[in-house]
């Protein structure tokens, strides 16, 4: 689930966490072309925008946290589908978001102060229409080719996983629904900055109990969760089951019409990224089941697929980074082996403190050259 639903403890441990990626983030916000970036000011009851219009194609929003919480930055489209998204700027710091903009209309800016809430919104116009970014090889347009492949696969397993865990489910057949959750929930967190762009579908299917919005019921994988290994089935557990189904398969239908840009690979490729650091590092997301593992290894493979389709749009513009990207990766899926066990992984609270600190540190030296992609390939 998204980090903007998450407890503020979550957010102060993420918070700890990002301090040592800190340093490598304001280095590539120094270099930057600081000309055409928007700046965003950011208090913890305002949000100031230097504009508020701009013509349709890459846009650079340079968000700086003059507040006293840990806040973040989005860009909204139309149906309040999120466009781009920053997390986690701690109080002082600045990062950037580089968003693609392809059509012109009436879109909103949000600061969300606190990581919570629809955030402080403003309206932001794009008029004019998108150039082609020049694309030699055909590159860009290959990943994102590539990359909605993937999607497409992961929601055609989702689907029917989901189906199978909700029988199970159903059946009150506890032992088989919990060997088909973490299952299910893969192909989820695979796709997650897909999934959760659609910000009504996300609460529905990932919500957790502490975070959902007021009035909101708690229903979807967590509720479920919930359910199977702390109260035992309950009355309406099957019900649950039946709307999760068609929730995820709302989300299904959503997804194929969707249209994806290079910048939009590379924010999703950090932000699962972020999802790991926020909620599988903490072992809340699954905090009745402990199979957070699970969920960390499909972020990390989301975020693989989006930086291998990219890769060689990437080696196009900056020789070395892909060298980097595969070491650190190749370091981060080494330790998640560690942990493997059968067909899954070790339950997340059986690692001991010095394995947990291992997979932080190895989660965020795979963050630093990961947030230089979606520069890279705007160039
Ligand atoms: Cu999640």
């Amino acid at each position: 689930m998204n980090v903007s639903h998450k407890s503020i403890a979550a957010a102060t441990a993420a918070a700890l966490l990002l301090l040592l990626a800190a340093c490598g983030e304001q280095e590539g916000a120094a270099d930057a072309d600081a000309s055409d970036a928007i700046a965003v000011k950011a208090g913890d009851s305002s949000c100031e925008v230097a504009t508020t219009t701009a013509k349709a194609g890459k846009l650079t929003f340079e968000v700086t946290n003059e507040g006293s919480k840990v806040t973040e930055f989005y860009l909204y489209g139309e149906g309040d589908r999120i466009m781009g998204e920053v997390e986690n700027i701690s109080p002082g710091l600045t990062r950037r978001l580089i968003v693609d903009v392809r059509r012109a209309g009436t879109y909103q800016t949000a600061c969300k102060p606190g990581m919570r809430g629809e955030g402080i919104r403003g309206d932001f116009e794009v008029t004019g229409q998108a150039g082609a970014q020049q694309d030699r090889g055909g590159h860009l347009a290959a990943a994102t080719r590539s990359y909605k492949a993937y999607v497409d696969a992961e929601v055609e397993k989702l689907v029917p996983r989901t189906k199978e865990f909700a029988e199970a489910v159903k059946a009150g057949d506890v032992e088989r629904a919990k060997s088909l959750f973490p299952v299910a929930r893969t192909h989820w967190e695979r796709i997650e900055p897909v999934a959760e762009s659609f910000a009504d579908l996300d609460p529905k299917i990932d919500g957790r109990e502490d975070v959902l919005g007021e009035g909101m019921a708690f229903t979807g994988f967590h509720r479920l969760e919930k359910d199977l290994w702390v109260s035992g089935p309950r009355p309406d557990s099957a019900r649950i089951a039946e709307q999760l189904v068609a929730d995820v398969e709302e989300l299904a239908s959503r997804t194929r019409g969707i249209e994806l840009t290079p910048v939009a690979l590379a924010n999703g490729a950090k932000e699962l990224l972020d999802e790991v650091a926020t909620g599988k590092i903490t072992g809340e997301e699954d905090r009745y089941s402990h199979t957070d593992l699970w969920d960390f290894q499909a972020n990390v493979d989301g975020s693989k697929a989006a930086i291998d389709a990219l890769r060689p749009a990437i080696l196009q513009r900056d020789a070395r980074l892909p060298a980097t990207l595969d070491t650190r990766f190749a370091e981060l899926n080494r330790l998640l082996d560690k942990h493997r066990d059968g067909d899954g992984f070790r339950r997340y609270t059986d690692l001991s403190r010095q394995e947990v600190r291992e997979l932080a540190s190895a989660v965020d030296a795979l963050g630093e050259p990961v947030s230089k992609v979606a520069e890279v390939v705007a160039s």
